[in-house]
């Protein structure tokens, strides 16, 4: 069993979709570990996504983060990061093969629903961010 962080981001929380993200999880072999709901601070955001400091859509991605209350969980499974990041999609819900959360139910590049993390190395920081402060 591997773990990985999964966000259900402002967008979705605000669309009543909190519950409809989790069976599609469960219903994809993934055993919830911990999950909380919460509200970001700006300062959390930044420190979050301090990855993409300079980018130039990280205040807008900062102000999204922060506009609604998110849920991050820990999710369980074989070669969990890598199955979820697949079973999310693309980044841009545009580019997202079918079937996959973002292109069913994101709205642009920015309001994409969910976010997971990438590498074994991000899903332990990740994780730590949320469950172990
Ligand atoms: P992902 O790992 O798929 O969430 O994508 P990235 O780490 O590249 O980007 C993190 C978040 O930044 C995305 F979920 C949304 C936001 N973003 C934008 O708003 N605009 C962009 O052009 C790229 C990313």
């Amino acid at each position: 069993m591997s773990k990985t962080l999964l966000i259900i981001k402002p967008d979705a929380t605000g669309r009543n979709l909190i519950g409809h993200i989790i069976s599609r999880l469960e219903k994809a072999g993934f055993r919830i570990s911990a999950m909380i709901m919460t509200a970001l601070t700006e300062e959390q955001a930044r420190r979050f996504y301090a990855v993409h400091e300079g980018k130039p859509f990280l205040d807008d991605l900062v102000k999204f983060m922060t506009s609604d209350r998110v849920v991050p969980m820990v999710l369980e499974k074989e070669n969990a990061v890598e199955d979820l990041r697949t079973l999310i999609g693309a980044t841009n819900p545009a580019n997202a093969a079918c079937g996959t959360i973002r292109q069913e139910i994101a709205l642009d590049v920015q309001c994409n629903s969910v976010h997971a993390s990438d590498s074994e190395e991000n899903a332990a920081k990740e994780i730590a961010f949320f469950f172990e402060s």
